[in-house]
């Protein structure tokens, strides 16, 4: 680790932890920073934008989490901030401020993120897009060093609970070990298991428990995915007016998207790449978009930047959101894939 960053934060008292929205990985690694950092003597504060998903709430010291609009903190009441698994600034505040949004000029920010596309808005940073996770470079930097890394910080003892949570981190954004793997995420987990982490706790949060409304979701939304073969693309369109006509909760979609990401894209032959829109009754459109780890060949953080400045994600996972027309959206989007394709085409 840079020596300038173990002397900011050794330099600061006052240190502010903002993990980007509410996932596993960045709840998981936004705690653990608190806790480190508070061990080494400092005052932390500990925020996000949003409140955590019904799953994130049954995490191990969920209620460290302070859930408050960070684009409206004094920031100068803090020596240092630390964002985790932010590609910009734009991810760590509510969707109110997240056009508008930036740090003042004289803000000392360490950012730790793993994300491939992104905007650089830190002083400081540990960036890996490698990385499985925010969660593993938390670890190798500040509990325990893997491989070649070198860091003075590296001297935590995880507890059984923190272990745990670190390991939802990770399983969440590799989506149960499926896809952005390495030796090191697979080694740092076996460190996790050793200190304690309860893996049939995270395999139950994760595997059981779909609400029983999922059936009706699930057969509202399977005829409506549209398959484009020669394009190995697959959408699913919702439109939330449309939804409550039919007694879904557009609330409650995300928590079933969840499902939907998981299970039903990329798991389709012949189609690597997947996306989901979704059509707020405002006229914002949300789009999410998945590739297959083997057979996709789009870099989709690249595809969501060329569709919207503030999109991004990585190679096989992506997302932006406009607020055009959706039927211009989606043209704009079929476009961009095929001039991708072609262009992949040209160097293979
Ligand atoms: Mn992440």
């Amino acid at each position: 680790m840079d020596q300038r960053i173990s002397q900011a934060i050794t330099e600061s008292k006052n240190i502010l932890v903002l993990p980007s929205h509410s996932d596993a990985d960045s709840i998981a690694s936004g705690i653990l920073m608190k806790h480190i950092l508070e061990k080494i003597g400092k005052q932390v504060r500990l925020v996000q934008s949003e409140e955590p998903g019904s799953k994130d709430m049954q995490l191990p010291y969920i209620q460290e989490l302070e859930v408050t609009e960070p684009a409206l903190l004094d920031f100068s009441l803090y020596d240092l901030v630390v964002t985790l698994d932010a590609a910009g600034p734009y991810q760590i505040v509510g969707i109110k401020y997240r056009e508008t949004f930036y740090f003042p000029q004289n803000t000392t920010i360490l950012c730790i993120d793993h994300h491939e596309t992104r905007t650089s808005y830190e002083t400081y940073a540990i960036l890996d897009p490698n990385a499985s996770s925010t969660s593993e470079l938390v670890f190798k930097y500040f509990v325990k060093p893997v491989g070649e890394n070198e860091t003075s910080y590296a001297t935590y003892d995880l507890n059984k609970d923190e272990s745990t949570l670190l390991l939802a981190g990770i399983i969440d954004d590799t989506g149960n070990f499926t896809w952005h793997c390495t030796p090191d995420t697979f080694f740092i987990a076996g460190e996790l298991l050793h200190a304690g982490a309860d893996l049939d706790f995270l395999v139950h949060i994760s595997t059981f428990q779909k609400p029983v409304e999922y059936n009706a979701y699930l057969s509202y939304v399977l005829p409506k995915i549209e398959f484009y073969p020669k394009l190995s693309l697959m959408i699913l369109t919702l439109h939330y007016d449309k939804l409550k006509e039919n007694g879904i909760e557009p609330e409650k979609v995300w928590e079933f998207n969840e499902c939907y990401q998981f299970n039903i894209a990329r798991s389709y032959k012949g189609y690597s790449l997947s996306a989901l829109f979704m059509v707020k009754e405002d006229g914002m459109v949300l789009c999410r978009m998945r590739g297959n780890n083997f057979e996709n060949r789009i870099d989709i953080g690249k595809l969501a930047r060329a569709m919207e400045p503030k999109g991004g994600g990585h190679f096989n996972a992506g997302g932006f959101n406009a607020k055009v027309p959706f039927d211009k959206i989606k043209q704009k989007f079929m476009q961009q894939i095929i001039l991708m394709r072609a262009n992949n085409d040209d160097v293979s």
